[in-house]
């Protein structure tokens, strides 16, 4: 198993200085050749682990891409599912979320109990996973499909409160999210709030489309998550940047 995984997945991992770039993949969002170059162009630019799953899956099967992209890599597949049909067995682990910030019964725990067996028949690493997402400015698929409103951007206590609370129910993570393709990134300021209160790893993502702005929130966040800004095949000759811009924050 690798390293990183193998840490996340204890719940003795705590925050510390080395930052980590994962890099998110939506199967429906990209075609066969275009994972190919992504993963070539992954591995070589110093991501450190693939993310895949959607908001809302509807065509191409999480497998099958998942296959491709360890045919084409070694870096760690992780599944970032947008609900309990996103579970496949060739992945590295599987973020197992609460959806926190909600207050759906579906989101909080129906999703994950009808997930648990199937987990556990293929044996795969799950890392507990409490995911918050904050407002960004527009309505995004998550905040739409999850019914209940995100966290205020102009309130890092109530995020602070949720994230915390992630951290006494036991979770391994928190996930700060604005959302894929969100209009704003998370406000740094609440990136710091929390990371400065919990003990557990945090990973920030959603609507991170400059090196500037991965640096500033891995300045205190343990994992950044870009997806969409790399959809465009043509940014791709960028990710060295947010690798480099993401590793040396301090
Ligand atoms: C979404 O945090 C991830 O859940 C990544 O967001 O696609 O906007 O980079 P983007």
């Amino acid at each position: 198993m690798n390293e990183f995984i193998k840490k996340i997945s204890s719940p003795f991992f705590v925050h510390n200085e080395e930052k980590y770039f994962w890099l998110l993949v939506d199967p429906d969002r990209v075609s066969s050749d275009e994972l190919i170059s992504l993963a070539d162009s992954a591995q070589k630019s110093g991501v450190d682990a693939i993310l895949v799953g959607s908001s809302i899956l509807m065509q191409k099967s999480l497998e099958n891409a998942i296959s491709v992209l360890k045919e084409n890599c070694e870096l760690p597949v992780i599944i970032f599912p947008g609900g309990r049909g996103q579970i496949a067995s060739n992945a590295d682990a599987i973020l197992f979320l609460t959806f926190l910030s909600s207050r759906n019964p579906r989101w909080l725990v129906d999703e994950q109990v009808l997930a648990a067996n199937t987990i556990r028949e293929i044996k795969m690493p799950v890392i507990p996973t409490g995911y918050l997402l904050v407002e960004s400015g527009e309505l995004t698929s998550v905040s739409f499909f999850s019914t209940t409103p995100p966290l205020p951007r102009n309130k890092p206590d109530i995020a602070v409160a949720h994230a915390l609370a992630a951290q006494f129910m036991g979770m391994h993570a928190v996930f700060l999210e604005g959302g894929s393709g969100a209009k704003n990134p998370v406000p740094v300021e609440i990136v710091e709030e929390v990371a400065k209160n919990i003990e557990i790893p945090l990973i920030v993502g959603g609507g991170i489309r400059s090196p500037k702005e991965a640096e500033s929130r891995a300045k205190f966040a343990d994992v950044v998550v870009i997806g969409n800004f790399f959809e465009k095949y043509e940014n791709l000759s960028m990710l060295k940047d947010f690798a480099d811009a993401i590793h040396s924050a301090r």
